[in-house]
């Protein structure tokens, strides 16, 4: 049962100024020169890239209260939207490579507005869920999910560049996987709207394959929306992925990372993915950044069929003697 007809449209989001660190931009050219193309499309997956995203500079970013670069993110994320919108409209499944996490802004945003409501799977160490008045950083990689969220509006005041926003998420829709390092603010947000969360607790409790089971229980019941992955890969556990803004111990290891791209691409509904925060600058030794990237690619893998049973065509025979 796996291989209905699959395109991925590849948006490259050379974007860092939702968090401080350097380095994060270069995901994008990084995970492409690790051969994502040609082993998507040696899977059988049809792949359009659309190239990177050019942001527009923007000067007098001087910061918002706390919040850092708020006019930059807004910018940007109004751009990937629109993008995402179109990619979506040529029928792709989006695979949008960060970047930081407050590209998720942007993503979901255009992803909801071509296909409307949705459900979001967010696999990260983080919540990312504060709003610009909790947020105890001021970097908006933390932020996104409360700009996107219906219900925190009315503790999210409008920030520059962000009034072309609309909030395109339910609580009910949003499941998080893998956290480990949420602030208090966020949790409080968490337990308010009684967000679905399967922390790394859960993972250890129950197993990823059940963690997978509940997941999509969860999120479809009368009518099956289409699912947006938002993978950070500071979800996987800091031994397998390095090369990252902001690591935490204890996270997924290499076959449960895997495992969730492989059930969520087996359910049929996977729209859009995102996969931010690899940063090279972050890896200390080549290894390091080998490992991060090379696992990014797997994840995009998993997210199109691949699976480690083995693959293959439906149309194969085996050559006749
Ligand atoms: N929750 C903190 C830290 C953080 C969030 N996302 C990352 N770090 N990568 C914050 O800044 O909001
Ligand atoms: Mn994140
Ligand atoms: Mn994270």
């Amino acid at each position: 049962h796996q291989l209905h007809q699959r395109s991925a449209g590849i948006i490259g989001a050379p974007f860092s100024k939702g968090q401080p660190r350097d380095g994060v931009d270069r995901g994008p050219d990084l995970i492409r020169a690790a051969g994502l193309l040609d082993k998507l499309q040696g899977q059988g997956c049809a792949v359009k890239d659309y190239g990177n995203l050019q942001f527009e500079e923007v000067v007098d970013d001087e910061p918002v209260g706390r919040v850092k670069r708020v006019r930059a993110v807004g910018s940007a994320n109004q751009r990937l939207s629109e993008a995402v919108q179109a990619v979506k409209r040529d029928g792709h499944t989006t695979v949008m490579l960060g970047g930081d996490h407050s590209l998720a802004i942007g993503s979901i945003h255009g992803h909801s507005m071509a296909v409307g409501e949705l459900s979001v799977v967010w696999v990260d160490a983080h919540a990312d869920i504060n709003t610009p008045l909790s947020s105890p950083t001021g970097n908006l990689h933390g932020q996104p999910m409360s700009y996107l969220l219906h219900e925190l509006q009315s503790k999210v005041p409008v920030l520059p560049n962000f009034s072309w926003i609309k909030p395109c998420v339910r609580a009910k829709d949003l499941v998080y996987i893998g956290l480990r390092d949420v602030d208090p603010e966020e949790h409080y947000i968490l337990k308010l709207l009684g967000v679905k969360v399967f922390s790394m607790s859960e993972v250890d409790q129950l197993g990823v394959s059940r963690v997978m089971e509940e997941t999509c229980d969860y999120l479809s019941d009368k009518v099956k929306k289409p699912i947006h992955l938002s993978y950070d890969i500071d979800a996987v556990d800091p031994s397998v992925t390095p090369a990252t803004g902001t690591p935490v111990p204890g996270g997924l290891t290499y076959r449960e990372a895997v495992f969730i791209t492989e059930h969520l691409s087996q359910t049929g509904l996977l729209s859009a993915v995102d996969l931010v925060e690899v940063n090279p600058l972050r890896a200390r030794t080549e290894q390091d950044l080998r490992s991060t990237v090379s696992t990014a690619v797997d994840l995009l893998l998993g997210c199109f069929g691949r699976l480690r049973q083995g693959n293959h065509s439906a149309g194969y025979r085996l050559p006749e003697p």
